[in-house]
């Protein structure tokens, strides 16, 4: 059986804010989707490649399932959730151990209505002083979801995603890897450079953010080492906050640029 190659598309769910793009680069030991301590900070689907030995998974981020689902922006957030769950083999449900809300309860019943492999992570256990309370909650997680396995864990403070990657290889079935062996995503780098301008925007303003603002990438240019980007920034905000925004984005690019 080693000697036979296993392929499976894994889609990452959860409310928002749970730690889902913080365990996708945990699984890729790499930093690919953009975190931040506000809800829908993922904004598209983030595909990312893990090739272990004869296993290759692709892993996909979605974006926060949330309930105000009345504007365009919410709708078509939920909507790429939702395609990633139809097309995946194997599900990860996200959960954060210190708080099960009304839209823990609605991904909850789109992953029953899938009826797929399921995996649990339950994330921020750190959080947790007195980690013997978990017990019961996985028990009962257990007993309502029957999930292949539950993986208590802390996105934020442990050093590999090794376990739930473990767990991932396990349900994967026979197939023929659809990615090169090296492949980390299969998006541009002009897209993930936009996303890095994006996430210190979102870290900086944080309230004073509009939700619908957009992060575009105008000029990409590489000499050797060194990428020049020229990013802009959309959005309806008054002239006062367009100030803040832009000089956001400014200051964004320089930081981001270190890490593209
Ligand atoms: N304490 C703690 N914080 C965590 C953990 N995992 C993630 N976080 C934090 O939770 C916040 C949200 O993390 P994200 O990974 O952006 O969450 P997400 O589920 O992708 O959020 P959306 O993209 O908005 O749906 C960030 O501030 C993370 O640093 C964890 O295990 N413990
Ligand atoms: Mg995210």
């Amino acid at each position: 059986m080693n000697d036979v190659r296993k392929f499976a598309r894994v889609a990452v769910l959860g409310r928002p804010n749970v730690g889902k793009s913080t365990l996708l680069n945990r699984l890729l030991g790499t930093k690919l989707s953009i975190t931040a301590g506000k809800p829908q900070t993922t904004r598209h689907q983030i595909l990312g490649v893990l090739t272990e030995g004869m296993t290759q998974l692709a892993v996909i981020d979605t974006p926060g399932i949330h309930q105000s689902a009345t504007r365009a922006l919410n709708r078509s957030l939920n909507r790429a959730a939702r395609a990633a769950l139809e097309e995946a083999d194997i599900l990860v449900w996200v959960i954060d151990a210190t708080r099960f809300t009304a839209e823990d309860e609605l991904v909850a019943g789109l992953i029953r209505d899938a009826g797929k492999p399921l995996v649990i992570v339950l994330n921020k256990i750190d959080r947790i002083p007195d980690k013997s309370t978990l017990f019961p909650r996985l028990e009962q997680l257990s007993k309502d979801f029957s999930p292949k396995s539950i993986v208590p864990y802390s996105a934020l403070k442990e050093r590999t995603g090794a376990r739930v990657i473990g767990e991932l290889v396990k349900l994967a079935n026979p197939g023929e890897f659809v990615f090169e062996e090296d492949d980390l995503t299969d998006r541009s780098e002009r897209f993930l450079a936009a996303e890095r301008v994006r996430e210190q925007v979102v870290r900086l303003l944080r309230d004073e953010l509009p939700f619908s603002t957009t992060v575009e990438i105008e000029a990409f240019e590489r000499e050797g080492n060194l990428v020049r980007l020229r990013p802009s920034s959309g959005s309806n905000v008054t002239a006062r906050k367009r100030l803040s925004l832009v000089a956001a984005v400014n200051n964004s690019s320089r930081s981001a640029r270190r890490h593209v």
